[in-house]
């Protein structure tokens, strides 16, 4: 069975995912997130989400776009990277920064991985729909797993030669009205900024941040679409946009939900709150629990990468991690070395914690940081 083929609706055994191969880097955390799929449930705000952005493409753009929700999240690097562009030496390839299933599988680390294949498949308009899997930090607004929304509008020459502009510059004036469009159409009037930035598969590239508690939260990415993409995979003479939009960031603005672990949390009193059809829900907080800080300090190695002691943490903390952050670090003037320490916040969401079971913790993460980070603890 090809990858592509597979559907998500039956979730893959542990085997396939934690393979045992020298590359694998899958924990267990990781493996039950698989065949969650909160975009599949129409009451939970990621499917409450993805169901108003369909509308509003349905009402701008009647029956232009396909859509697609149920890819497997299992792909080839030559999906996720290769037929991207994405050079050999990019950061997004090092398994510090994707699971990898085996060396030539990963687990998505973006929905762009089903570009080419859809293209290939002769749509010229898609949204495609997915939990997306990352090493990454953690804190309020990062999670190892989230969902994106990738969407590729293709034009043929008739469309721009009527416009009067070039092809490119149609597209990206085409590209930011229908992504403002969006953000209107969600949000009413927030604050919104374009950022020129760099994605390896356009060319320009922007981001889109919006204003939320205090912060420019970056929501999404997009641009014109490399041509070779769009020659080899569809057909030559035309040119073509894309985006990604990270779900649980717009669904944080739109309901105002302060923490991203909220919408894995499955508590009634979160998932109560919200309906499918209902853009008004604004998230009420119930009582919050105690936080419980734990400072870790020790000297680093070469080899030390801040995402390894993040997907050591959760490995062991699993959602009563909070956050982890870089709080001090200094380089000895005698030896040279360089000393960090971490704040590690525990804090559960739906009960107090104790002091004992916190402590067991805490104790499981400085041991396994010493032993499997190699490093010196202080
Ligand atoms: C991408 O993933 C590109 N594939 C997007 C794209 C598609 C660009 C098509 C151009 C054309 P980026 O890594 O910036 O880009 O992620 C896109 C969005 O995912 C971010 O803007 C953010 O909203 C969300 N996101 C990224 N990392 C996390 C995370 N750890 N937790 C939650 N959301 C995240
Ligand atoms: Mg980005």
């Amino acid at each position: 069975v090809l990858e592509s083929d597979r559907s998500v609706r039956a979730p893959p055994s542990k085997s396939e995912i934690i393979t045992g191969e020298a590359s694998n880097n899958i924990t267990d955390y990781i493996y039950e997130k698989i065949g969650v799929n909160l975009h599949h449930q129409p009451n939970h705000p990621i499917g409450i989400i993805k169901q108003a952005i369909y509308d509003y493409f349905e009402a701008s753009s009647p029956g232009t776009f396909s859509k697609l929700d149920d890819l497997y999240p299992v792909v080839t690097t030559t999906a996720n990277f290769d037929e991207m562009l994405v050079p050999p030496d990019h950061v997004s390839r090092s398994p510090n920064d994707t699971y990898y299933v085996s060396s030539d599988k990963v687990l998505r680390c973006h929905t762009s991985a089903h570009q080419a294949e859809t293209l290939r498949k002769g749509l010229n308009a898609f949204l495609v729909t997915g939990d997306v899997y990352r090493r990454d930090s953690i804190d309020a607004t990062h999670y190892p797993v989230f969902h994106q929304m990738e969407g590729v509008r293709v034009f043929s020459e008739t469309e721009w030669s009527a416009s009067g502009l070039d092809a490119t510059e149609f597209a990206a004036r085409d590209l930011k009205a229908t992504l403002e469009g969006l953000a209107k159409h969600l949000f009413g009037n927030v604050e919104c900024r374009w950022l020129d930035t760099y994605f390896p598969f356009t060319e320009p590239s922007y981001e889109l941040e919006i204003f939320f508690n205090g912060k420019w939260l970056e929501v999404l990415g997009c641009g014109v679409m490399q041509q070779t993409i769009l020659d080899k995979n569809y057909k030559p003479g035309h040119r073509a946009w894309a985006f990604g939009l990270g779900l649980e960031r717009l669904a944080m603005v739109l309901f105002d939900v302060p923490d991203i672990r909220l919408f894995w949390s499955g508590d009634e009193r979160f998932l109560s709150q919200f309906k499918a059809g209902d853009l008004k829900a604004r998230f009420k907080p119930y009582s919050k629990f105690p936080p419980c800080y734990k400072d870790m300090a020790f000297w680093t190695s070469p080899e030390f990468s801040e995402n390894n002691l993040c997907e050591l943490v959760r490995g062991i903390g699993g959602d009563l991690v909070e956050e982890v952050v870089l709080i001090d670090s200094f380089t000895s003037p005698k030896n040279n070395k360089t000393s960090n320490c971490y704040r590690i916040t525990y804090r559960s969401m739906n009960r107090s914690l104790t002091d004992e079971e916190i402590n067991a913790l805490q104790d499981k993460v400085r041991a396994d940081t010493a032993e499997k980070l190699k490093v010196q603890l202080r």
